[in-house]
């Protein structure tokens, strides 16, 4: 068996649970936050049979879209480096961060 933690965009959290429950897929989704842009996103938690964590993988990329956010950086207090005026900065985001962890045991009581 297999953790998967796939970390999404909230845009494509909806479409992506909608096909986990069409595929007999059990998952939990999390409201989380990126560390960079500090913004909302989504990480499912997966549990799954090893011979089934290629189709989830590949639901998640058919899912997942790659997106241009623009961010604007915190101003610098030190102005010795030039840095107190900022400007936005554009950053691609996603697909889909996926981690395949091994799990050692499951229980359900
Ligand atoms: P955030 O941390 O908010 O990052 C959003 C996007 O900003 C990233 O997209 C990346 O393109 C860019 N970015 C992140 N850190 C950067 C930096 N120090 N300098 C320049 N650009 C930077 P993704 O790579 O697609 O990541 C999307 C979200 O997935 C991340 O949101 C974070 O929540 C999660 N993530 C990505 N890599 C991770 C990792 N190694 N461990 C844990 N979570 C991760």
């Amino acid at each position: 068996m297999k953790m998967i933690f796939a970390i999404v965009q909230d845009k494509d959290s909806s479409r992506l649970s909608a096909k986990f429950v069409d595929n007999n897929i059990q998952a939990t989704k999390l409201s989380t936050t990126g560390g960079f842009l500090k913004s909302g996103n989504t990480t499912f938690i997966i549990g799954i049979a090893d011979e089934r964590v290629n189709e989830v993988l590949e639901i998640i990329k058919a899912t997942s879209h790659k997106r241009e956010q623009f961010m604007t950086p915190p101003v610098s207090l030190d102005n010795t480096v030039g840095g107190e005026s900022t400007y936005p900065i554009e950053v691609q985001v996603g697909g889909a961060t996926v981690f395949v962890l091994p799990v050692e045991q499951f229980h359900r009581f």
